[in-house]
């Protein structure tokens, strides 16, 4: 039988004290909070998407369903569950079955390949994988069948779609528990929750957990700060694997607040501008190079956006001219959201000054989010002035699921080394100025420079390779890969041929490719990694200037 996770998370006592004492921790766990809802408003649709509906009761209904089909199929309390699936409306069964009885998923993201579920898996010691049979015309099945020879100790895959035989469906794991009614929760509200996945900023993902006391309160203050009540609807655009349409307020702050979540196959405005119009959407959240996107769709087709009320961008930086945009096209509030799967998120409140909204990237959620801004020798930095953010508070993790190397990186003093540039203003907004770290924000999704190095690194024909971002117009950075050849010099798309090769998501594969014969004379053997990015970043963004 696999250990318990049990209440592993880390914050000291008089922490945990503190934080129930204050209110934020008020002993709910998921399972709960789904029975509570479905009590309250059984009929009430929580789920729309994929030609379905789903009612408040039959949600928790299949919840039980499915962690009861988990129980009898062998699965016990503390398992891990890698889920990699797409936006259906089973994700949101998927997971409640499993908070039910204290099984922790495990979050992959969509364009996520063989290379990082591996790793997932792992990790988190998952006993099983499950997956959409299809989705965006990558075919699941086969990745599950590569899986399976790789990681010999995973015991069951499960699908939902098409499994054409190979792989238990889920649907059969429900016939087998149908009708079981389960208590609301076997889960203790200290007990991790489910693992998140953090952007990587050395190698692959760390896991990230999160228990549910400390979600419950960021779900509970982000509909607050959001303005979300039974009466709204969220359009869940991005994938919803991901910490920010997750709980910022995202899809479980919708449903905390008893609203209805409607869930897009894609965030292109056809999509969703459709859905907006037939749900009659209240709220959505975007990543700034969607909401650019949306912006000029919206100036050209009009479509009715009339039930839209606030939206809700994060993720990357948001330009102020874009920011600004946003009213006069969409006709809503903008909510800035400046957030990280660790914990911290910063809201801007709806009812603050234009010049706050467009500028700021918010302020945190709690009086007890506590914030460092620290120089580089980890001094405090004068009022205004900017530094690297740390944080600790009452939903921030005081270190990632098993790696001792990692927390001891990232942690210092329980703060959480955010590996943000940011300054205060005096009303204690954030402003974000860039990252000091080594990871490229792409459109909000990141990606270690380290880990795209490695994969260059292995082709024969590369001597060194140095992966850097670069200011992009759209996607705010892009990824470009300075590569040293050895003697035969290979070509760029065999190279990028070659990234993707390694099973990883094609967000990863570098944009661009330069070949130097040599870093620079001071480079060789004698500065870090982080300082000869450096240089390659400002050498590359001089020739741009210059041409
Ligand atoms: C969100 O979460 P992650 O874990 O994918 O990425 C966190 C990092 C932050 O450390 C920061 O570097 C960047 O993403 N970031 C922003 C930002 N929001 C996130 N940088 C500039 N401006 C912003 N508004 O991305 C995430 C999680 C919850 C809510 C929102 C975003």
């Amino acid at each position: 039988m696999a250990k318990h996770i049990g209440p592993q998370h880390g914050w000291p006592e008089e922490y945990v004290q503190r934080y129930q004492q204050a209110g934020y921790w008020r002993g709910e766990t998921f399972g709960t909070m789904l029975r509570e809802r479905a009590l309250e408003h059984p009929q009430r649709i929580a789920v729309a998407g994929n030609k379905q509906r789903l009612s408040y009761e039959q949600l928790d209904r299949d919840a039980s369903t499915i962690g009861a089909g988990l129980l009898a199929g062998g699965f016990n309390a503390g398992d891990r569950i890698v889920v990699h699936l797409p936006n259906i409306p089973e994700f949101v069964s998927v997971i409640f079955g499993m908070f039910r009885v204290g099984i922790v998923p495990v979050y992959a993201l969509p364009a996520h390949r063989i290379t990082e579920i591996e790793h997932f898996v792992n990790s988190s010691g998952a006993r099983a994988y499950l997956c959409a049979a299809e989705h965006g015309g990558f075919d699941y099945c086969s990745l599950a069948d590569t899986l399976k020879e790789r990681c010999p100790d995973l015991e069951q895959v499960f699908v939902i779609g098409e499994s054409s035989g190979r792989h238990t469906s889920l649907q059969a794991l429900m016939d087998g528990a149908a009708d079981t009614q389960l208590p609301a929760t076997a889960a203790a509200p200290q007990d991790i929750a489910f693992l998140q996945i953090s952007g990587g900023t050395t190698g692959l993902s760390k896991l990230i957990p999160r228990t549910h006391d400390d979600y419950i309160y960021t779900l509970r203050e982000s509909a607050r700060i959001c303005g979300l009540d039974a009466d709204s609807v969220m359009l869940c655009a991005l994938p919803m694997a991901h910490n920010f349409p997750m709980s910022s307020p995202g899809f479980l702050g919708t449903l905390y607040a008893g609203g209805r979540v409607v869930l897009s196959p894609t965030p292109t405005p056809q999509d969703c501008f459709e859905l907006i119009a037939s749900e009659k959407v209240t709220q959505c959240s975007l990543v700034p190079p969607l909401l650019m996107l949306w912006l000029d769709a919206a100036e050209r087709s009009k479509p009715d956006l009339s039930t839209l009320r606030v939206m809700q961008v994060g993720g990357a930086k948001l330009s102020a001219a874009v920011a600004r945009r946003v009213k006069p096209i969409f006709g809503v509030t903008l909510q800035q959201v400046f957030g990280m799967a660790e914990g911290l998120v910063n809201y801007t409140r709806l009812d603050d000054d234009q010049d706050t909204i467009m500028e700021t990237q918010g302020r945190p959620i709690s009086p007890d989010d506590e914030i460092l801004i620290l120089d580089d020798n980890g001094v405090p930095v004068p009022p205004g002035q900017a530094g690297h953010l740390l944080t600790r508070g009452p939903y921030t993790i005081r270190g990632y699921y098993n790696n001792p190397g990692a927390n001891q990186r990232s942690f210092e003093d329980g703060y959480y080394r955010t590996g943000d540039i940011v300054k205060l203003t005096p009303a204690g907004y954030l402003v974000v100025q860039g990252r000091a770290g080594d990871h490229i924000n792409r459109a909000g999704e990141k990606i270690s420079a380290e880990e795209v190095e490695n994969y260059l690194l292995s082709h024969p024909g590369v001597f060194d390779a140095a992966v850097v971002s670069v200011p992009d117009p759209y996607l705010g950075e892009r990824s470009c890969a300075f590569i040293i050849p050895k003697n035969e010099k290979p070509r760029a798309i065999e190279l990028k041929k070659w990234v993707r090769e390694q099973g990883i998501a094609e967000f990863k594969v570098p944009d661009q490719i330069v070949f130097v014969d040599t870093f620079s004379e001071t480079a060789v053997g004698k500065i870090s990694r982080k300082t000869l990015r450096a240089q390659l970043r400002a050498q590359l963004e001089q020739t741009q200037h210059n041409s």
